[in-house]
């Protein structure tokens, strides 16, 4: 019998509803030793929270965040709210001894990040950082290839995250998802939104960044707000950086949203010794491997289909060859914290997997300022 694990979550956006689906999902795919109640939701409106509890199921909605943190049968806070709120809900919730499940990026600066870390430390209680794309298979599959060796030894790791949803003038600097163009509720642009899904992959697969090099760009840089007056864009449109990892190689990172025609193009590229691979969100079922000690005539990029049992976490979804999707990251990663739990293990990413990953965004803005290399801040 599952222990339940009462869930507040602060936030109903487009994380809120992918969440909410993990959370009624989860123990329907996965044998896990904990069941999530949909507790309470919390949100300023209170006409689409409540809304949103309806629809989701959640027991009840509140307007105040605090009620979800003060409430004693609650065991875990999930802030899905805009980046600007993590601090402030996490260092509360870890005050009031919750479990936090924090999303992406950690913070609006690495100052935040090392407090918010400080204090889910402090409490002592799991934590984990919402970067669901470390749950793709094909990602974890490539994770299992480098660390089976049949890479050998590293010298390039190569990454992109394209969008190319604010082109139009006409995007407004706040509101509901186009928050992210305001500096004062997002801290950054696609260094934050975006670079941190390929920094957090790339530490992963490759190992820690010693030193960064980085150019930002803002192309538009008047837009209007929601209700028409005039907003100067603070935050970064486009960020690409080089990088050295700590194991030798060398990094390229490219993440805009002026990449036209190009949706979610989350990509990697690892070129090895005695290997490759290639990832790209936008064909998420496919790895591409290329191994060198294959016999000469019959070397070539090969295309793994990645929707077998024997692939990771495919065993708990369909049959082999029925593909799963974007919302599935976020249920493989709930799966995977639940299971963390029930066996008193750390989660991953936990808030200082995240903190390393925001030390190198920050440092990526601080090189494009000085126009020099720089090192990732202390964690
Ligand atoms: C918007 O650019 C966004 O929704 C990001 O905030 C997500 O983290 C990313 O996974 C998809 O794009």
């Amino acid at each position: 019998m599952a222990k339940l694990l009462n869930i507040g979550m602060v936030g109903h956006g487009f994380m809120g509803r992918a969440h909410s689906n993990a959370y009624l999902r989860v123990n329907q795919f996965f044998d896990v030793g904990y069941q999530p109640v949909l507790k309470a939701v919390a949100g300023r409106d209170k006409d689409s929270t409540e809304a949103f509890a309806r629809h989701w199921g959640w027991e009840r909605a509140e307007t105040d965040w605090r009620r979800l943190v003060e409430a004693s049968e609650i065991d875990a806070i999930d802030i899905c709210s805009p980046n600007n709120t993590h601090c402030e809900i996490a260092l509360a919730a870890a005050a009031a001894g919750k479990m936090i499940l924090c999303e992406k990026p950690l913070a609006m600066n690495l100052d935040e990040g090392r407090r918010m870390t400080a204090a889910v430390e402090g409490s002592g209680k799991p934590n984990m950082v919402w970067f669901n794309y470390r749950r793709v298979p094909a990602i974890s599959l490539a994770k299992q290839i480098i660390e089976e060796g049949r890479l050998g030894k590293i010298f390039h790791y190569r990454a992109t995250y394209l969008q190319d949803w604010t082109i139009s003038p006409k995007v407004p600097v706040g509101g509901t998802a186009t928050w992210r163009l305001d500096k004062e509720v997002a801290g950054a642009g696609v260094s934050g939104d975006l670079s941190t899904h390929n920094i957090d992959t790339a530490i992963w697969l490759n190992g820690p960044v010693t030193r960064v090099c980085g150019m930002t760009e803002i192309f538009i840089k008047d837009r209007r707000r929601p209700d028409g007056s005039p907003a100067r864009v603070e935050i970064d449109d486009v960020c690409t950086f080089l990088a050295r990892f700590s194991n030798g190689s060398n990094g390229t990172f490219e993440a805009t949203r002026y990449a036209r025609g190009r949706k979610n193009k989350n990509s990697f590229e690892v070129n090895g010794e005695k290997g490759s691979l290639y990832f790209d969100l936008e064909d998420m079922h496919q790895l591409q491997y290329f191994a060198h000690e294959d016999p000469p005539h019959l070397q070539g990029w090969r295309t793994i289909f990645v929707t077998g049992a024997e692939h990771p976490y495919m065993a708990n979804w369909w049959v082999p060859g029925c593909v799963i999707g974007y919302e599935h990251t976020f249920i493989n990663a709930l799966a995977d914290f639940l299971k963390s739990l029930e066996k008193g293990e750390r989660a991953w990413p936990d808030f200082r997997d995240a903190l390393e990953t925001q030390a190198v965004a920050e440092a990526v803005l601080e090189s494009a300022r000085s126009e020099s290399w720089v090192s990732p801040g202390q964690v």
